[in-house]
């Protein structure tokens, strides 16, 4: 028994950062007996996986140990026992079980994440509990974590704690993986509760899934729903960036491959030789769930012994199905279906020395299974959807002699890495039968073939580097989080740029408009400044010695109409033309004739993008595209710029991306450029200069490190702090002048 929990909690008292894993079960079931606890080790994939973790970590487990202690006393028993393996039990009334764990986790995200949409059962008591049970799982955590420790959340059962988590410790390491399916958006828009689960897992620094398409489907909800600012796999979300990125889980590679070396094992492979002589042999091993595939994969098996007679007593399937939520309705039905399709075809072909399927309704030792996984000639894994399936993983690795064939569904998603396997639908019966069939007349060069370039794959990619590959990013992604942190304005850091305006003799503000001193609004014209903002600029020109000076990407003719102030400096287009005294002087020399063809191309796309329209400067045109759906939108943007390329280059036009445009405009205009002409005007003590835009970087990028450069929204490398929008801004500027 202490072997056991010490290859699961090894750890290095030299490096003492902790590791704190969270997840609904523990990876031991507890129970009682005698007055004392015992222990053992509990099935699925999760626990299976990380119960071969080796880390540098100090480790510590939070999570259900899977049975309702009878009284106080035992609690206590099993909480002291547990504490001195690092362990912190979660205690969960069998309420709780029934409609946290049951009911939200299984019966509602389960069956949704794995497409059975049918399936999916909503209960209010459901949402309520699984917010209640996430509460106690935060309450839990907080009491061994701090904010120097890595947290890593598993599990779909848990995806509100990394939101709960983020506010109760603002900066630990928080990940989260989830084991399952990430489904579609049209999938995931159904769920009334969709909002608060994906903020709740924005709380994390890093998410991880299994696949680049679970990652998809997720930032298109995050996309779609929240209507955040997304980057590739990066998500701006309450100040901070949120990475995701696809770790696939890999198995314990080692312990499976050089499992046959074991007496134990050699044991009961012979004795199935000794059974099933030259009889070929089919393994599945499930648990019992219905995106197994289970009775798709025996209706397949019937229809291969159907079809295929002369296989008839020379091959058998072994169906290992370990029972699992057996309490939840969906999985009694299963049941019965699955023992009935298998009396059926038994009682359709067996004869006195070949029974066709062997059943076994029970989890099996490590021993038995893997003597299995070696003795068997097939593996067939035909899951209807699978976050990953780890038997696949198992079997390839198990195959020390090179033979064996691998039938794998293409709904798992291990199909990405195992592409030398026998590729079916798990739909499609026929595909299955014939498969079985090819399989079972493959020849032994290319088994051996095909399961040594699988193993090479499933080597490298171990459970080991998945957890380290995510371990090592969620550090780097938190580092980097700190870094943009620091950034962040504190109120005490604003008094402090109070009294260095006011000591100044010569202070230069140059402030970008859109998105930093207003709002962005859908119609650009509406964005008018309010009269606070008024109010508020007029103060700050009251202060001496103090050039205030707009620079934007509006036209004049609407910044003259805005801020008819003379005392403000007024750059428009990017800088392409500025007003001096009563006149607007042009800051360019090429023509206006390049503008049609570009028009044309322009056109083009608006006529194909609903929402979006142009902007003719003097100097630019402009694609907007803030009110149209964030996917087309990132597809025409990239059609739109590719057209472009060449006529822009023939033409020496720049092509500019801002927020929510995409800008073609004459060459040597930008922001940079006008605040080097501000800057030359005289020696300013006081420089602060702010914006929103990709377009301000050019103005951070020439301004003295002295100078304070603010962006506004995600932290910018270029600017030295960063304010989170355009409401701080004006907050902080108001106390300036207060
Ligand atoms: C979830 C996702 C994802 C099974 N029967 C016995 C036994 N097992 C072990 C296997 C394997 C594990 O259980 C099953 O793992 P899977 O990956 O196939 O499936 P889930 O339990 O549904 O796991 C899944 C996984 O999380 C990891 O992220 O791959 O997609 O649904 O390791 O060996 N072990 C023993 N006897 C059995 O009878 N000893």
């Amino acid at each position: 028994m202490q072997a056991f929990f010490s290859s699961i909690f090894k750890t290095n008292i030299l490096k003492k950062k902790r590791l704190i894993i969270v997840s609904n079960r523990l990876p031991l079931k507890v129970s009682i007996a005698n007055g004392a606890v015992a222990f053992s080790k509990s099935e699925g994939g999760l626990a299976t996986g990380l119960d071969s973790l080796y880390s540098d970590y100090e480790k510590h487990w939070v999570g259900w140990p899977g049975m309702y202690p009878d009284n106080d006393e035992q609690k206590e028993l099993i909480q002291k026992e547990l504490h001195a393996l690092h362990i912190t039990p979660v205690f969960l009334t069998s309420e709780q079980i029934q409609l946290f764990y049951e009911g939200y986790s299984n019966s509602t995200i389960w069956p949704l994440f794995h497409y059975f949409f049918a399936y999916t059962h909503y209960n209010p008591k459901y949402w309520d509990a699984y917010q209640a049970v996430n509460r106690i799982f935060l309450e839990h955590t907080i009491l061994i974590a701090s904010e120097d420790d890595i947290i890593w959340i598993q599990d779909y059962q848990l995806m509100l704690l990394p939101g709960l988590l983020r506010k109760e410790i603002p900066t630990a390491r928080i990940g989260f993986f989830l084991h399952i399916p990430f489904p579609s958006y049209e999938l995931f828009r159904i769920l009334p509760e969709r909002e608060f689960l994906l903020k709740g897992l924005l709380g994390a620094d890093l998410i991880g899934f299994h696949t680049i398409d679970y990652m998809r489907h997720f930032i298109s909800s995050v996309y779609r729903i929240l209507d955040l600012d997304c980057k590739i796999n990066h998500i701006y979300f309450d100040k901070r960036v949120v990475n995701i990125d696809s770790y696939p889980m890999g198995i314990n590679y080692d312990l499976f491959h050089n499992a046959i070396e074991r007496k134990g094992i050699v044991k009961y492979i012979n004795r199935y030789r000794r059974q099933f002589g030259n009889h070929k042999i089919i393994l599945s091993v499930d648990r019992l769930d219905y995106s197994k595939g289970i009775l798709h994969r025996l209706r397949a098996f019937d229809s291969f012994l159907n079809d295929y007679p002369e296989f008839r007593s020379k091959v058998s399937l072994v169906m290992i199905v370990v029972p699992s939520r057996d309490n939840v309705e969906k999985y009694q039905d299963l049941k019965i279906k699955v023992d009935e399709t298998i009396g059926a075809i038994n009682g359709r072909y067996s004869d006195m020395t070949w029974v066709p399927v062997y059943y076994f309704y029970r989890g099996l030792p490590f021993e038995q299974l893997s003597a299995l996984y070696n003795y068997a000639d097939i593996a067939l894994v035909t899951p209807l959807r699978d976050g990953m399936n780890l038997v696949a993983k198992e079997y390839v690795a198990s195959r020390q002699n090179g033979t064996g064939v691998l039938i794998l569904s293409e709904m798992a998603g291990a199909i990405v890495e195992l592409i030398e396997s026998l590729k079916v639908n798990p739909n499609n019966i026929e595909e299955i039968k014939i498969a079985i069939y090819n399989a079972l007349i493959m020849p032994v060069e290319e088994q051996r073939e095909r399961i040594e370039k699988m193993q090479k794959v499933i080597k490298k990619q171990n459970i080991n580097k998945w957890a380290t590959d995510f371990l090592g990013e969620l550090e780097l992604a938190g580092n980097k989080q700190d870094e943009l942190m620091k950034k962040i304005i504190t109120s005490d850091k604003i008094s402090q740029l109070k009294t260095n305006f006011h000591n100044a003799q010569n202070r230069l503000l140059l402030f970008d408009y859109d998105g930093t001193l207003a709002p962005f609004a859908n119609d650009p014209l509406k964005a008018t400044p309010n009269e606070a903002l008024n109010k508020l600029l007029h103060k700050l020109m009251l202060v001496p010695n103090t050039s205030l000076v707009i620079i934007s990407g509006r036209d004049y003719t609407t910044l003259e109409q805005w801020f008819p102030e003379k005392a403000i400096k007024l750059y428009a287009e990017h800088g392409a033309f500025f007003r001096e005294n009563d006149l607007w002087i042009k800051n360019f020399t090429s023509d206006e004739l390049w503008k049609d063809e570009i028009l044309l191309l322009f056109q083009k796309i608006i006529d194909k993008t609903p929402g979006s329209f142009i902007e003719v400067k003097n100097s630019a045109l402009v694609w907007h595209y803030r009110k149209t759906d964030s996917w087309l939108a990132e597809l025409r943007e990239k059609q739109l710029i590719e057209s472009l390329v060449y006529p822009c280059s023939k033409l020496n036009l720049q092509i500019m991306r801002g927020s929510k445009i995409v800008e073609v405009k004459v060459p040597n205009v930008n922001k940079g450029i006008c605040a080097q002409q501000m800057l030359k005007l005289k020696n300013w003590d006081f420089i602060l200069s702010i914006g929103d835009d990709t377009t301000d970087e050019d103005m951070f990028k020439v301004l003295p490190e002295e100078a304070i450069t603010i962006k506004v929204g995600r932290a910018s490398e270029n600017a030295r702090y960063s304010l989170s929008s355009y409401k701080e801004v004006l907050k902080m500027l108001n106390e300036f002048i207060t």
